[in-house]
């Protein structure tokens, strides 16, 4: 059976916007985003978000698994229903990118990066991953933050790091999640802004990478990213390709200038 403990009503800060207001609390669940695409096809109004302690079986992108230690992590979903078009809910996906990258940085002063397309690092461990799911005209964009671990899990050793251990100012994932209410609806609004400040934050722009695709692996230099948020890759003799979806390693970060 699927768990799905309510936890308890928390006040929301004052500053929350009107927009993300229904906040729902659960102890404990399997995954945010399957609680939210559940409630998504039930008819759920946009805006709606929840939160979870622990998840039992968090989801990363292809299939992955988000681990987390129980109460150690900010563990949220956002469901939106965007009158926008299929190459617009990418941007969706930015959007919940910059304004997490910049929720982190003003609740406990550590900068995250981005990788394309959307995890935020430091250095080259990963702080927080998104992950979007899709049903009907709803997009359930579930992020997981990293916020104070006790310690780095073996199986997530030089892959994973948390706030704590990047010297962040001590914060609570309230403080994380209600940054991130402030930040998301101006970044959803002004999605040229948005654009921007992702360009600048994407550690991936002029990395030496390899991309993962499903049809194959691509080598090159990352170039840009388009108005969609593809990624062009500039690939050794043989043109720019286009890259969609896929998975990125960052090979070295200072080859254009070599
Ligand atoms: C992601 O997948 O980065 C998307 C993660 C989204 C998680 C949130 S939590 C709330 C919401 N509800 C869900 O069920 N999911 C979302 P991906 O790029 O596939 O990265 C997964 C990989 O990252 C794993 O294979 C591990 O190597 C690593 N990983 C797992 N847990 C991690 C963690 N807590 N921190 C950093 N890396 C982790």
């Amino acid at each position: 059976m699927v768990s799905r403990r309510i936890l308890r009503a928390v006040p929301l800060p004052e500053a929350t916007p009107q927009r993300f207001r229904d906040v729902r609390r659960l102890a404990e669940v399997d995954s945010t985003n399957r609680y939210l695409l559940d409630e998504a096809r039930r008819g759920a109004a946009t805006g709606l978000v929840v939160v979870a302690d622990h998840q039992t079986a968090g989801r990363g992108r292809l299939g992955r698994t988000w681990e987390a230690p129980a109460g150690a992590s900010l563990l949220m979903s956002v469901l939106l229903r965007p009158a926008l078009g299929v190459v617009d809910r990418q941007l969706v996906v930015m959007a919940a990118a910059v304004a997490m990258a910049e929720a982190v940085e003003t609740a406990t002063g550590v900068r995250p990066e981005l990788k394309w397309p959307n995890d935020l690092l430091v250095g080259n461990r990963k702080l927080g991953g998104i992950l979007a799911e899709a049903s009907g005209d709803a997009v359930v964009v579930g992020i997981g933050v990293n916020v104070a671990w006790p310690a780095v899990p073996p199986e997530l050793d030089g892959i994973a790091t948390a706030c704590n251990l990047e010297g962040g100012r001590p914060a609570t994932r309230d403080g994380v999640l209600g940054a991130f209410l402030e930040r998301y609806g101006p970044r959803l609004d002004d999605l040229e802004a948005t654009r921007r400040e992702y360009r600048v934050r994407l550690a991936t722009l002029g990395c030496r990478v390899r991309v993962e695709r499903a049809d194959g692996v691509v080598t090159g230099t990352a170039r840009d990213v388009d108005p969609a948020g593809h990624l062009l890759v500039d690939v050794d003799g043989d043109g720019t390709e286009v890259v969609a979806a896929g998975d990125v390693v960052h090979l070295r970060r200072d080859d254009q200038r070599g």
